[in-house]
């Protein structure tokens, strides 16, 4: 993707990009048959220096899943371009029929980084940082809720499939079946979905659960986010209000809404984990690994971690354990390594900037304490890498350091196992990530119990070459036979059968096998 466009007339602060046909990129020409809604779009809009702007695609698992099912069904996304102010025509760019959504500067600071980031990120991982509860946060996310709606009942053609996505997007069910009744509409949380005891902090907790309830199907990761959902649309939904609830009755898996039946599910998500376990054996990869062990000063034991930086995914605790060890001299700095590479992510967010500070604290007090000149005891590195360069950091890599305080699934886990069919490394992995539930022969952790965390990251660094090999083969039967195509027909084929009223069936492509 990433072609130029060349038809922005864009000012500094807000580009104003009106795609028609002939301008380079081709409008979009009717209704899809299968609509993504997700807060940003699979491309991103650039500005360049010279003031135009181009789509540069923004590869993530979701956009990888859904690429083929969008290609064979006359496929649209609607979301966000990346970009405050862009007022953005549907377009077609590299066979995809994308419908942008605006967002003002003002909406971004209040419905993304305010509702969605302050709010319910905190709320949902289990409030390891104080929720914040604004009203006019509130109130600009039920505004971009309803745009959202509003875009997709556009881009759907009529009986379509819709199927939205994630925390940000949580009114737009019931919105759009209100403007489009004729939809079937899936929901799929990528986030947990939180026990009942903190859900009910938010002052908007009704509106919420009958949000999703406007969905055919709602999808979790974990089986225990849908009973807390379940739970939780009974005693919230069903109580009819002055607001005008409507009778809710629910049992395993459905949830009675009047006359019409909502189901509900786990769907464990994956990863590319083929292609990333085809990539991860090329030569060119293989050869970066080795370079990077070099230039790591070929250590005994290289420990990686990679996340986005952020307080859920316990990147303070595997560094206290690692100081801990270090003290107790129960690991070697001279023979010991740490990579971590830390997206940056939600750098606006107040929470963010104080965890960056107190990370980068401990990082320097434990190359301050055991580094030797030349040779730091912790590499940390705060910038996004390149992908195949990230691949080759798996593959260098003796021990991956998974350890949040909670965490939906965590694919880093996946991609990791994917990437060593040479049967090599450990996985440390939190019993707080979704990806716990199946990666049992993990080196598995209680990130809250200091203790248990150092005993486990220690077995993992001196794990046995053949335990080692015994454990990743289980690991890898697990990830490579639940790759994330299998996630997306799994939950597409629910929603078809949730969706009565639908008269569209999502066919799967025809260039993969099932
Ligand atoms: C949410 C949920 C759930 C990271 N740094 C770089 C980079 N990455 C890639 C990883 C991985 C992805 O980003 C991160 O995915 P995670 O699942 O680990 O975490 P979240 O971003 O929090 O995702 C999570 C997920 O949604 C899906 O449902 O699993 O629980 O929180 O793919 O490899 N990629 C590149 N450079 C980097 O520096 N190229």
């Amino acid at each position: 993707m990433a072609k130029n466009q060349g038809s922005a007339t864009s000012s500094q602060s807000a580009p104003s990009l009106t795609d028609k046909p002939g301008d380079g990129a081709p409008a979009v020409s009717s209704q899809a048959e299968f609509v993504v809604v997700a807060n940003r779009l699979p491309v991103d809009l650039e500005r360049l220096p010279d003031g135009t702007t181009r789509w540069k695609r923004s590869p993530g698992g979701l956009v990888t899943a859904l690429e083929p099912i969008l290609r064979s069904n006359k496929g649209a996304w609607v979301g966000w371009a990346g970009v405050a102010d862009a007022d953005l025509e549907p377009v077609t760019e590299d066979g995809l029929e994308l419908y942008p959504v605006p967002l003002s500067a003002d909406e971004i600071a209040e419905y993304y980084e305010g509702f969605s980031n302050a709010t319910l990120w905190p709320l949902y991982h289990d409030v390891i940082v104080k929720p914040e509860y604004h009203r006019h946060w509130w109130d600009t996310y039920v505004q971009v809720n309803r745009r959202f709606a509003e875009a997709t009942s556009k881009a759907a053609a009529h009986g379509a499939t819709v199927w939205i996505q994630d925390y940000q997007l949580q009114l737009v069910p019931k919105m759009l079946r209100m403007l489009r009744p004729d939809l079937t509409i899936g929901f799929f949380l990528h986030i947990p979905f939180p026990p009942v005891e903190l859900f009910m902090q938010l002052p908007w907790r009704t509106e919420i659960v009958e949000g999703l309830l406007g969905a055919d199907l709602i999808g979790f990761h974990l089986p225990g986010g849908a009973q807390n959902f379940l739970y939780l649309a009974r005693r919230l939904a069903g109580q009819p209000t002055s607001r005008g609830s409507v009778g809710v009755r629910s049992k395993l898996g459905a949830v009675q809404v009047g006359f019409r039946t909502v189901r509900v599910g786990a769907f464990p998500i994956s990863i590319a984990s083929g292609q990333l376990d085809e990539l991860s054996r090329s030569k060119t990869v293989r050869d970066r690994a080795k370079q990077i062990r070099k230039e790591l000063g070929n250590p005994k034991n290289i420990m990686l971690g990679v996340d986005r930086l952020d307080y859920t995914k316990g990147i303070d605790i595997r560094l206290d354990a690692l100081y801990e060890l270090l003290q107790e001299k129960r690991v070697d700095p001279s023979e010991t390594v740490m990579v971590q590479l830390a997206t940056p992510s939600r750098e606006r967010v107040e929470s963010y900037v104080q965890m960056r500070g107190s990370i980068e604290q401990t990082v320097s007090r434990i190359n301050g304490e055991y580094a030797q000149v030349g040779r730091p005891v912790v590499h940390y590195i705060h910038r996004p890498i390149p992908r195949d360069e990230l691949i080759a950091f798996f593959v260098a890599a003796d021990v991956m350091l998974v350890t949040p305080l909670r965490d939906g699934m965590n694919l880093v886990a996946k991609e990791y196992v994917a990437c060593r069919s040479d049967l090599g490394g450990a996985l440390l992995l939190s019993e707080f990530t979704g990806a716990a539930a199946e990666l049992r022969q993990a080196y598995l952790c209680n990130p809250h119990d200091l203790d248990d965390t150092k005993n486990a990251m220690e077995q993992a660094l001196e794990q046995d070459r053949e335990e080692g090999r015994r454990r990743m083969r289980a690991l890898r039967r697990q990830v490579l036979a639940h790759d994330v195509d299998r996630w997306a027909r799994s939950f597409l084929d629910a929603l078809e059968k949730a969706g009565d009223h639908s008269t569209t069936v999502v066919a799967p492509p025809t260039n993969r096998s099932s």
